[in-house]
């Protein structure tokens, strides 16, 4: 029995590549010190993971962006826009990996970055490679073999890990028309054979192909695709040891495929999906000599292995194939866990009862390890003590008196039909909500959050450290709000918002005053490139003590005649953005925190708040990977968004917000949510999205972003009401509002500013024009 890792976190446990990342861009590092950073941050993760006794430990999975980027760079599948950049070696690689992630504004150049979308179901983001129908592959750069090179230097016979060359296809997109990405194999395999035959050279015992599209609904072709690959490989290597892992998934209807590719492991998610040990048990497989990676231990969540379930999985594989054949894994690459528990030592934010049950990655590092040690009967002695730890540790959480709160689980058994219904219709609502509102046609608004300065960071750092007293700190927040008021009165907007200032990360700060939740203090993940998050812990029974956003969207309100939107993040948002309990169904949580944010609502209604908008911007990436999987999670995903919003007047007005395009195919689910008005993010595919709402005839308003906040760009007022007739043409007017993409927190104010100024003249110009018709 062996034990193997398939990826460590990369940003360092203090976020050091994170920091020389942002320094470097800013121009007060030079590269070589970032360079050291990466070194020092790879180095540490093979020795610990060394010491720790993990037998394969992987290299390559450390970035200094992303890894589906290095691919695209390997094989060089670098767009047109960049050639120039690279022309004379004009940027060295490390910048030309930046320019692609992030976009280049620099002596006169003005070149667009890659496009960035939802790894799997997950929050981390990789960007989109871009192909062409002439696309050529050529080896541009040997990452890979400098990393195996340099753990042998550290004296570890590294695994590399890399993308498979199926995956890497069908997580690109076709920048042109007339072919499909996955005829691009051909020419595509010819630069992995390359590349491994270096690695091959290098003495390289194992490459771990990481195939997670292999967790998707694929078609036969796509199915052959990946046997005429992996034959090819083989072919060419008969001696190296593939490892096949794919993760958040089972196999699935790939699951023949799976056994048919002449591979010498294959790795199973066994967290997301036991029952896939039996399967295969079930199958000839056990007649071959394949191995089989079991990936026992949690790599999406925090808590701590139960040691017992884990070694019943590995004893059943052992039993049927035998000791030699089994390996034991996390379940997928360790990337979207925090880095390490040890470093957790405020008692205030993580709880001495509550900090036993969790485990960081180098925690479910030693949690392999034990269990394979566990399953061997080795060290005997010690090895029962850790055993006797885990029991424990698992026993008082579940018996802890902690996570139950029965006023909570009394109020979700007594929901019933009404609860997720509000009183009357949309269209009885729509008469209401005009005449008590007042708007005028084509109203403006914002999504929420307006710039957060370093400074408005700053006083938050130090009310954390004592440097502001929480009357100063109140005082400060009290004066950017008025600010922020006054500005959108003056400028014309007609919904205001209170910008957001008090507020750290939407899901955090929430989190924070929700019972049943803890956090970390340096429980970073990495969401992408240098930005991370940390998300909160729901450990028990969600509920609200006290009102959350009352006392500053009220302030807010106090302050201006206009209508102030109340703010608040979704159910499904604060689910999937968090650490969620994994002793019931996601479901159940997901229910809890619904009404514990329709009491919110509740409140901001009786405080005279008007407009509400509760934001779901993580419903999409909620999605199962199986289609099959996809009604039963919508179902009790809009029903907890529905609860939410449900306990309003009718003249109340629910506002919904959304990001990330591709609503076609859950178009009907997103009319079931019922909000009022949703805006969504537009701008980017020029107003086609809103094709999918107009076939559809969605029946309620619709703010289509009209401009993208992702860019410093600011558009001009003529664009603007350009793709609001767009939008004019497909929906009916008096559906229409006039807002940007998304919320202005990363930009900063002089654009954010002069674009909203636009914004508005742009309003102002579709009103006369409708006048005039
Ligand atoms: N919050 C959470 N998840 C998210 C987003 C979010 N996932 C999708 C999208 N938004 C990802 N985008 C970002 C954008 C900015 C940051 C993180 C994710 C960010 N992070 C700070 C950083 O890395 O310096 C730290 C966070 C903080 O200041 O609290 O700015 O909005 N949960
Ligand atoms: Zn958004």
């Amino acid at each position: 029995m062996r034990t193997q890792n398939l990826g460590y976190p990369r940003i360092g446990s203090q976020r050091e590549l994170k920091k020389a990342c942002e320094q470097y861009w800013s121009g007060k590092i030079p590269v070589q010190q970032l360079l050291q950073t990466g070194k020092t941050i790879r180095n540490q993760n093979w020795q610990l993971q060394k010491e720790a006794g993990i037998d394969l430990i992987p290299c390559n999975d450390f970035s200094y962006y992303d890894q589906v980027l290095d691919v695209s760079i390997m094989v060089g599948a670098i767009p047109e826009r960049y050639h120039s950049l690279m022309e004379a070696k004009q940027l060295p690689d490390i910048d030309l990996l930046f320019a692609m992630a992030r976009g280049y504004q620099q002596d006169g150049q003005d070149v667009t970055a890659m496009e960035m979308t939802k790894w799997f179901d997950t929050n981390y983001h990789y960007l989109v490679p871009e192909f062409t129908a002439n696309q050529t592959f050529t080896l541009y750069n040997t990452k890979i073999l400098n990393e195996f090179l340099e753990a042998k230097e550290s004296g570890i016979n590294a695994k590399p890990v890399l993308l498979g060359p199926v995956s890497y296809l069908l997580l690109g997109k076709e920048k042109e028309e007339g072919f499909h990405r996955l005829e691009l194999i051909k020419k595509l395999l010819p630069v992995y054979l390359e590349i491994i035959s270096k690695l091959d050279d290098a003495n390289a015992h194992y490459i771990q192909f990481d195939e997670p599209c292999l967790s998707l609904n694929l078609s036969e072709a796509e199915q052959k695709v990946f046997e005429k690959a992996y034959r090819e490989i083989k072919n060419r290597f008969p001696h190296l040891h593939i490892i096949l892992a794919s993760y958040f998934e089972c196999y699935g209807d790939n699951l023949q495929t799976v056994l048919n590719l002449p591979v010498q492991t294959i790795h199973l998610d066994l967290v997301r999906y036991p029952t896939q040990l039996d399967d295969i048990l079930a199958t000839d497989f056990v007649k071959t000599k394949t191995n089989l990676s079991l990936g026992v231990v949690d790599g999406r969540n925090i808590w701590k292995n139960d040691f017992q379930q884990s070694l019943s999985l590995i004893n059943k594989a052992v039993e049927k194939i035998g000791s030699d054949r089994v390996l034991i894994a996390p379940s997928c690459s360790l990337l979207h866990v925090p880095c390490d528990l040890d470093l957790e030592t405020n008692d205030k934010t993580l709880t001495p009862e509550i900090k036993p049950w969790l485990a960081f990655a180098k925690q479910k590092i030693d949690e392999v390890v034990t269990l394979k040690q566990l399953a061997n009967n080795e060290n005997a002695e010690a090895v029962s003590i850790k055993m006797k730890e885990n029991i424990e540790a698992n026993e008082s959480r579940k018996t802890s008196i902690l996570i139950h709160n029965n006023k909570v689980k009394e109020r979700v058994a007594a929901i019933g039909e009404k609860d997720d219904q509000r009183i009357s219709d949309f269209s009885t609502r729509k008469v209401k909500q005009r005449k008590a509102l007042g708007l005028p046609m084509f109203p403006t608004t914002t999504i929420g959050s307006f710039p957060q300065t370093a400074e408005v960071r700053s006083w938050r750092v130090k009310l954390k450290n004592g440097a502001l007293t929480q009357q100063e700190y109140d005082d400060l927040i009290a004066k950017e709000t008025t600010e922020a008021i006054r500005w959108q009165e003056e400028t014309g907007i007609d919904v205001l918002v209170h910008g957001e200032f008090e507020r750290n990360d939407m899901v955090e700060y929430f989190g924070e005053q929700l019972g049943g939740f803890v956090f970390s203090k340096n429980g970073w993940v990495q969401s992408y490139g240098s930005r991370c998050v940390k998300p909160p812990i729901i450990y028990g029974d969600v509920s609200r003590p006290a009102p959350m956003t009352l006392r500053w969207t009220a302030f807010a309100q106090s302050l201006t005649k206009q209508w102030v939107k109340g703010m608040l993040t979704g159910p499904v948002t604060i689910l999937q953005w968090s650490f969620v309990r994994n002793d019931q169904p996601r479901s159940e949580t997901c229910t809890q925190i619904a009404l514990a944010i329709r009491d919110e609502v509740v409140d901001l209604e009786n405080a005279g708040i008007k407009i509400i908008q509760i934001d779901e911007p993580a419903i999409r990436e909620g999605l199962p990977l199986r289609k099959e999987n996809w009604q039963e999670y919508l179902q009790w995903a809009v029903k907890a968004f529905r609860i939410s919003a449900s306990g309003v007047k009718d003249d109340t007005q629910i506002h919904t917000h959304m990001c990330y395009s591709e609503f076609n195919d859950i178009i009907q689910n997103i009319a079931d949510m019922d909000a009022d008005v949703i805006t969504i993010e537009c701008s980017r595919s020029q107003m086609e999205l809103l094709d999918a709402f107009a076939d559809f005839k969605y029946p309620n308003e619709i703010g289509p972003g009209v401009y993208d906040i992702h860019a410093p760009r600011v558009p001009s007022k003529e664009e603007m009401m350009l793709l609001m007739e767009k939008a004019m043409a497909v929906v009916p007017v008096e559906q229409l509002w006039v807002n940007p993409d998304c919320g202005l927190k990363t930009r900063h104010w002089e654009e954010t500013r002069t674009a909203l100024k636009e914004m508005v003249d742009a309003a102002k110009g579709l009103r006369l024009l409708v006048q005039q018709d």
